[in-house]
């Protein structure tokens, strides 16, 4: 990434200036219910924070990386390790933060320790202009799409209680998780009982291009899209099972930058993509990312790690962005905690969508007392 073009011009002139305190913090959130995917359950949320001081302006990031590398190869310890060693010492006053960037990229991937970083640089920039991120961009604020991710269940009954559920408070697209054993007869009961509800399947690197032929059968169900059906890192392979399946692939795990999802669009592997800004290095490369997908008719969506609320909002304010078509993994706090971080917190509107918080950068405030509750270890760096 030698050029960020989605940056208004200031970004890249106007010099990050000096910052008063930094800090490494870890929190751990429990889930109000355990996530359950083709790769790991998670009975919580731990993730590491940077705190960002100056003159009384405080500026939050979050990494989207898990302390396991079942998900991505990134770790909680391994992109503190690179931030701490690799990128906080490119991090000079007198550059911009797309110089900075720019230096970030002699850092081979670590995408979701680059984004950590941004994001709470972005956050620190917008507050001292006293402006919300997506006013920064120069992107309207616009209500945002929600979209809830729905882990794999016990029972068949089970998922169709959470599905009820989902639908009663007005999302407006499900996805459900699918692997092995749970995907055909699990989609087939959830289409029958709701055959008009936007609905799709991720299965998180599940199966190969040997269940070609098991997953056509899906392609009855009317799948808004199949999420991230064959390898983590596969681009090849799935443009060889798009052109087996009627229902549109999105690939996930795969996209790591613009010249995968450039790759990923050559090669037809999928016809929409989940750009997820902590795993494409942050908010900057997603906004290229998504304005790529516009200009090549590519539908795009904001894709959720079950963040905490700092990189929740971060996702919603991402949004505003031009590309963003289709309805993301943007849910209500209340989907993952008993107690959220944060102030506010995210909620529905009676039609489903999802207000941009007003507040100056990410919209959101960490809530002391509650930071105290979770923290599991603080450390300053400078
Ligand atoms: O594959 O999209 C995924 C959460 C953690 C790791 C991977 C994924 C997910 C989700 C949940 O699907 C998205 C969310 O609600 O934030
Ligand atoms: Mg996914």
């Amino acid at each position: 990434m030698t050029e960020i073009e989605a940056s208004p011009d200031w970004l890249e002139k106007e010099a990050i200036g000096a910052i008063d305190r930094i800090e490494l913090l870890t929190v751990r959130l429990p889930f109000v219910a355990p996530f359950g995917t083709s790769v790991a359950v998670w009975n919580c949320k731990e993730a590491l924070l940077v705190r960002l001081e100056d003159k009384g302006i405080i500026a939050w990031g979050e990494c989207v990386a898990d302390p396991d590398p079942y998900y991505a190869s990134e770790t909680t310890v391994s992109a503190r390790f690179i931030i701490k060693n690799f990128l906080l010492p490119e991090l000079k006053p007198e550059l911009s933060l797309v110089a900075l960037l720019c230096r970030f990229a002699r850092v081979r991937g670590n995408e979701m320790a680059k984004a950590t970083l941004e994001n709470a640089l972005l956050d620190l920039l917008a507050k001292r202009r006293g402006l919300p991120l997506h006013a920064l961009f120069g992107f309207p604020p616009r209500r945002v799409m929600s979209g809830i991710s729905i882990g794999i269940q016990e029972t068949i009954d089970q998922l169709l209680e959470k599905v009820e559920e989902a639908v009663a408070s007005g999302y407006h697209r499900v996805k459900m998780k699918i692997q092995h054993g749970r995907d055909v007869e699990w989609v087939e009961a959830v289409r029958r009982r709701f055959p008009d509800l936007a609905l799709m399947a991720d299965a998180n690197g599940d199966y190969s291009l040997a269940d070609a032929a098991h997953l056509t059968r899906l392609d009855e169900f009317k799948l808004t899209m199949i999420e991230q059906p064959l390898s983590y890192h596969d681009i090849y392979q799935h443009s060889l099972l798009q052109a087996q399946m009627q229902t549109p692939l999105c690939l996930d795990e795969s996209i790591h930058d613009i010249d995968d999802a450039k790759a990923a669009i050559a090669l037809k592997s999928c016809r929409v993509i989940n750009i997820k800004q902590g795993r494409v290095g942050g908010i900057l490369a997603a906004i290229k990312m998504a304005r790529l997908c516009a200009d090549k008719g590519v539908p795009a969506w904001s894709g959720g790690m079950d963040e905490t609320g700092i990189g929740r909002a971060l996702n919603i304010q991402l949004q505003t962005a031009p590309g963003f078509t289709l309805p993301g993994d943007t849910s209500a706090t209340r989907r993952y905690f008993h107690e959220d971080i944060v102030e506010p917190g995210v909620e529905l509107s009676s039609d489903g969508f999802i207000e941009i918080p007003p507040g100056p950068g990410s919209g959101v405030e960490v809530v002391a007392e509650r930071l105290e509750r979770c923290l599991l270890d603080r450390e300053r760096v400078k």
